[in-house]
Protein backbone atom coordinates (compact mmCIF):
# COMPACT_ATOMS: atom_id res chain seq x y z
CA UNK A 1 0.00 0.00 0.00
CA UNK A 2 0.79 3.19 -0.95
CA UNK A 3 0.30 6.75 0.80
CA UNK A 4 -0.21 10.15 -1.75
CA UNK A 5 -1.47 13.56 -0.94
CA UNK A 6 -3.81 15.32 -2.32
CA UNK A 7 -6.12 18.79 -2.52
CA UNK A 8 -9.11 19.84 -3.77
CA UNK A 9 -8.57 23.79 -4.70
CA UNK A 10 -10.23 26.37 -3.85
CA UNK A 11 -11.95 26.95 -7.19
CA UNK A 12 -13.27 23.04 -6.71
CA UNK A 13 -14.46 23.75 -3.59
CA UNK A 14 -16.21 27.56 -4.00
CA UNK A 15 -17.98 25.88 -6.89
CA UNK A 16 -19.45 23.10 -4.95
CA UNK A 17 -17.58 19.99 -6.53
CA UNK A 18 -15.78 18.76 -2.93
CA UNK A 19 -18.62 16.19 -2.69
CA UNK A 20 -18.04 14.85 -6.07
CA UNK A 21 -14.49 14.75 -6.20
CA UNK A 22 -14.42 12.50 -2.65
CA UNK A 23 -17.02 10.24 -4.06
CA UNK A 24 -15.26 9.86 -7.34
CA UNK A 25 -12.24 9.12 -4.79
CA UNK A 26 -13.82 6.32 -2.97
CA UNK A 27 -15.25 4.97 -5.98
CA UNK A 28 -11.30 4.77 -7.88
CA UNK A 29 -11.18 2.22 -4.40
CA UNK A 30 -8.81 5.01 -2.65
CA UNK A 31 -9.26 4.99 1.22
CA UNK A 32 -9.29 8.52 2.54
CA UNK A 33 -6.88 8.27 5.93
CA UNK A 34 -6.71 11.88 6.37
CA UNK A 35 -8.88 15.16 5.72
CA UNK A 36 -9.42 18.45 6.40
CA UNK A 37 -10.79 21.21 4.95
CA UNK A 38 -8.45 24.54 5.39
CA UNK A 39 -7.70 28.05 4.79
CA UNK A 40 -3.86 28.90 3.52
CA UNK A 41 -2.47 32.21 4.25
CA UNK A 42 -0.17 33.17 1.60
CA UNK A 43 2.97 32.35 3.24
CA UNK A 44 2.11 28.76 4.00
CA UNK A 45 0.96 28.25 0.11
CA UNK A 46 4.32 29.96 -1.12
CA UNK A 47 5.87 27.24 1.24
CA UNK A 48 3.91 24.77 0.28
CA UNK A 49 4.95 25.47 -3.47
CA UNK A 50 8.60 26.46 -2.77
CA UNK A 51 9.66 24.15 -5.59
CA UNK A 52 7.85 26.23 -8.16
CA UNK A 53 9.06 29.59 -6.70
CA UNK A 54 11.32 30.81 -10.01
CA UNK A 55 8.51 29.76 -12.13
CA UNK A 56 6.70 32.98 -13.60
CA UNK A 57 3.41 31.64 -12.24
CA UNK A 58 4.50 31.58 -8.71
CA UNK A 59 2.65 34.63 -7.84
CA UNK A 60 -0.73 33.68 -9.27
CA UNK A 61 -0.50 30.19 -8.03
CA UNK A 62 -0.18 31.23 -4.24
CA UNK A 63 -2.37 34.03 -4.26
CA UNK A 64 -5.55 31.10 -5.88
CA UNK A 65 -4.15 28.67 -3.40
CA UNK A 66 -5.10 31.28 -0.14
CA UNK A 67 -7.80 33.08 -1.88
CA UNK A 68 -10.26 30.20 -0.30
CA UNK A 69 -10.49 27.24 2.19
CA UNK A 70 -9.03 23.94 0.36
CA UNK A 71 -9.77 20.50 1.06
CA UNK A 72 -6.30 18.72 2.23
CA UNK A 73 -6.74 14.65 2.00
CA UNK A 74 -4.40 11.70 2.50
CA UNK A 75 -5.19 8.80 0.08
CA UNK A 76 -4.07 4.87 0.24
CA UNK A 77 -4.07 2.62 -2.45
CA UNK A 78 -1.64 0.22 -4.52
CA UNK A 79 0.50 2.68 -6.45
CA UNK A 80 -1.32 5.61 -4.83
CA UNK A 81 0.91 8.42 -6.89
CA UNK A 82 0.47 6.92 -10.01
CA UNK A 83 -3.25 6.32 -9.63
CA UNK A 84 -4.11 9.85 -8.29
CA UNK A 85 -2.38 11.40 -10.85
CA UNK A 86 -4.01 9.63 -13.64
CA UNK A 87 -7.54 10.10 -11.80
CA UNK A 88 -6.26 13.88 -12.07
CA UNK A 89 -5.61 14.11 -15.42
CA UNK A 90 -3.03 16.45 -17.06
CA UNK A 91 -2.33 19.86 -15.66
CA UNK A 92 -3.99 21.39 -18.11
CA UNK A 93 -7.83 20.91 -18.09
CA UNK A 94 -8.13 21.38 -21.83
CA UNK A 95 -5.52 18.78 -22.48
CA UNK A 96 -6.88 16.55 -19.50
CA UNK A 97 -8.22 13.29 -20.58
CA UNK A 98 -12.39 12.66 -20.66
CA UNK A 99 -13.37 11.08 -17.27
CA UNK A 100 -10.40 12.79 -15.19
CA UNK A 101 -11.21 15.42 -12.27
CA UNK A 102 -9.56 17.68 -14.31
CA UNK A 103 -11.34 17.26 -17.00
CA UNK A 104 -14.64 17.25 -15.49
CA UNK A 105 -14.32 19.91 -12.77
CA UNK A 106 -11.07 22.24 -13.82
CA UNK A 107 -11.26 25.62 -15.24
CA UNK A 108 -8.09 26.56 -16.46
CA UNK A 109 -4.28 25.41 -16.25
CA UNK A 110 -4.37 27.72 -12.79
CA UNK A 111 -7.45 27.19 -11.71
CA UNK A 112 -7.05 23.41 -12.14
CA UNK A 113 -9.36 21.81 -9.47
CA UNK A 114 -7.38 19.14 -7.74
CA UNK A 115 -3.15 18.47 -6.69
CA UNK A 116 -1.52 15.68 -6.32
CA UNK A 117 2.02 14.55 -5.26
CA UNK A 118 4.40 13.49 -8.54
CA UNK A 119 6.50 11.29 -6.37
CA UNK A 120 7.54 9.06 -3.58
CA UNK A 121 10.01 11.65 -1.47
CA UNK A 122 7.32 14.56 -2.80
CA UNK A 123 4.45 12.85 -1.17
CA UNK A 124 6.23 12.24 2.15
CA UNK A 125 6.95 15.82 2.37
CA UNK A 126 3.54 16.89 0.99
CA UNK A 127 1.71 14.88 3.63
CA UNK A 128 3.91 15.86 6.29
CA UNK A 129 3.57 19.60 5.88
CA UNK A 130 -0.41 19.24 6.50
CA UNK A 131 -0.98 16.26 8.62
CA UNK A 132 0.48 14.85 11.82
CA UNK A 133 0.85 11.53 12.32
CA UNK A 134 -2.27 11.03 14.64
CA UNK A 135 -4.44 12.91 12.18
CA UNK A 136 -3.44 9.90 9.67
CA UNK A 137 -5.63 6.54 10.07
P1 LIG B 1 0.80 19.31 -11.50
O1 LIG B 1 1.87 18.47 -10.85
O2 LIG B 1 0.03 18.62 -12.57
O3 LIG B 1 -0.10 19.99 -10.48
O4 LIG B 1 1.55 20.50 -12.27
P2 LIG B 1 2.83 21.39 -11.89
O5 LIG B 1 3.55 20.85 -10.71
O6 LIG B 1 3.60 21.60 -13.16
O7 LIG B 1 2.16 22.79 -11.51
C1 LIG B 1 1.67 23.02 -10.22
C2 LIG B 1 0.54 23.98 -10.32
O8 LIG B 1 0.98 25.23 -10.85
C3 LIG B 1 -0.58 23.55 -11.25
F1 LIG B 1 -1.44 22.72 -10.66
C4 LIG B 1 -1.21 24.87 -11.66
C5 LIG B 1 -0.05 25.82 -11.63
N1 LIG B 1 0.47 26.12 -12.98
C6 LIG B 1 0.08 27.31 -13.55
O9 LIG B 1 -0.68 28.06 -12.96
N2 LIG B 1 0.58 27.60 -14.78
C7 LIG B 1 1.40 26.78 -15.46
O10 LIG B 1 1.82 27.10 -16.60
C8 LIG B 1 1.78 25.56 -14.87
C9 LIG B 1 1.29 25.26 -13.62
Amino acid sequence: MERTFGIVKPDAVAAGNAGKILESIEANGFKIVGLKRILMSKKVAQQFYVEHKERPFYEDLTSFMSSGPCIVMALEKENAIKSWRDLMGATNPAAAAEGTLRKKFGESIDNNAVHGSDAQETAVRELSFFFSGTELN
